[in-house]
C-alpha cells in the first residue's frame, strides 16, 4: 500500500460521503506532475486533440480538452502507474476501477473568466455511487482562483448542465432544456451556498463527487492555471439515459446501441485501470 492510499481513512470516506468533496494536500509526487506536464504539452502541441476554447475575445485563453488518455502515452502511464487510481478505488471502496474520462482545464495568457457553476453528472450517461473525480493543478493557485465546490450539494437537486456554447451570455442557460431544473445563479448569491476552496500547492488534490456543484475561480493577469481532472468509477456504476436533445460528454457514438439503462458501464470507451490489466504488467 502506498502512502496516498493509506491516507484514505474511514474518516476521510465519511467526509466524502457527507460533503461530496475532500482535499488532500501533498498527495502526488513531483514525478507524477512532470508526467502530467509532458502529457499536456503533447496535447497542446501536436496530438490532434480537439481543443475547446471558452469565452472568445478575452485577453486570457481558457482551453479544455477531454479524453486525453486515448492520445497521450504520458496520461496512460500516469493512470496505470501512479497511486491515483488506487486512491480513488479506496475512496469509493471498489477493487475494480475504470476510467470515465480525463480532462485538462488550462487558463493562460492573462485574465480568464470563471468556470461556470455546474454538476458533472447530468452530462454523463451513468448512475451509481462508486465514482469520484480528482482535480490536480500543476501550478500554485490562490483559493480565489481555485476549483470551488458547494459542500453537500451531491445529496440535493441534480440540475441541468450549463450550455458551453452560451456561457458568455448566461452560464445558467440549460444544456438539455428538459428533464432537470435549470441551474441556480450561484455566483450572484454566493452567500447562500456553503462554498469551499483551497490555496493550492502543486501536488495537492481535490477529490469530488460528480453530483457536487462546482465551478472554477477566474484567473488574474499574469497567472496561469493548468489543471487535470481524472474521473474514475467502480462496480456499482451503470449506464443511464439522458435527454436526447443534446449528446452526453464526452461523445460516445455507439454506446447507447451497446448498453441499455441499468447495464454495468462496461465498454471499450472506459478502460479498466484496476486491477492493472495484463497488458500493462511486466
Ligand atoms: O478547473 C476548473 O476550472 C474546472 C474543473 C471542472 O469543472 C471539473 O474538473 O469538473
Amino acid at each position: 500500500m502506498n502512502d496516498l492510499v493509506a491516507r484514505i481513512t474511514p474518516e476521510l470516506r465519511a467526509q466524502y460521503e457527507q460533503d461530496g468533496v475532500v482535499f488532500l494536500p501533498g498527495a502526488l509526487h513531483p514525478q507524477w506532475l512532470l508526467l502530467i506536464e509532458l502529457g499536456l504539452e503533447r496535447v497542446l502541441q501536436n496530438s490532434g486533440q480537439i481543443k475547446h476554447l471558452f469565452y472568445k475575445d478575452l485577453p486570457g485563453e481558457f482551453t479544455e480538452t477531454i479524453r486525453n488518455f486515448e492520445v497521450t502515452p504520458e496520461i496512460q502511464r500516469l493512470l496505470y502507474d501512479s497511486p491515483i487510481a488506487d486512491a480513488i478505488g479506496a475512496l469509493v471502496e471498489s477493487d475494480n476501477l475504470w476510467l470515465y474520462s480525463d480532462e485538462f482545464f488550462v487558463k493562460t495568457g492573462g485574465e480568464c473568466e470563471r468556470t461556470p457553476w455546474h454538476q458533472d453528472l447530468p452530462y454523463w450517461p451513468l448512475e451509481g455511487n462508486q465514482i469520484a473525480s480528482m482535480w490536480i493543478s500543476l501550478d500554485p493557485v490562490p483559493s480565489s482562483e481555485c476549483l470551488e465546490l458547494v459542500r453537500g450539494s451531491h445529496r440535493q437537486t441534480l440540475y441541468d448542465g450549463f450550455n458551453p456554447a452560451e456561457v458568455a451570455t448566461d452560464p445558467t442557460l440549460p444544456y438539455y432544456g428538459e428533464g432537470y431544473p435549470r441551474l441556480p445563479d450561484i455566483e450572484a448569491h454566493r452567500e447562500d451556498w456553503d462554498i469551499v476552496s483551497w490555496e493550492i500547492t502543486p501536488g495537492d488534490v481535490v477529490l469530488f463527487h460528480p453530483a457536487t456543484l462546482h465551478g472554477g475561480g477566474p484567473t488574474s493577469a499574469g497567472r496561469k492555471r493548468r489543471a487535470l481532472t481524472v474521473r474514475c468509477y467502480g462496480d456499482d456504476v451503470v449506464y443511464a439515459e439522458r435527454p436526447s436533445t443534446t449528446p452526453t460528454v464526452p461523445l460516445t457514438p455507439g454506446l447507447s446501441l451497446a448498453l441499455k439503462p441499468g447495464d454495468p458501464l462496461r465498454h471499450p470507451y472506459y478502460p479498466r485501470l484496476r486491477p492493472l490489466p495484463e497488458h500493462q504488467r511486466v
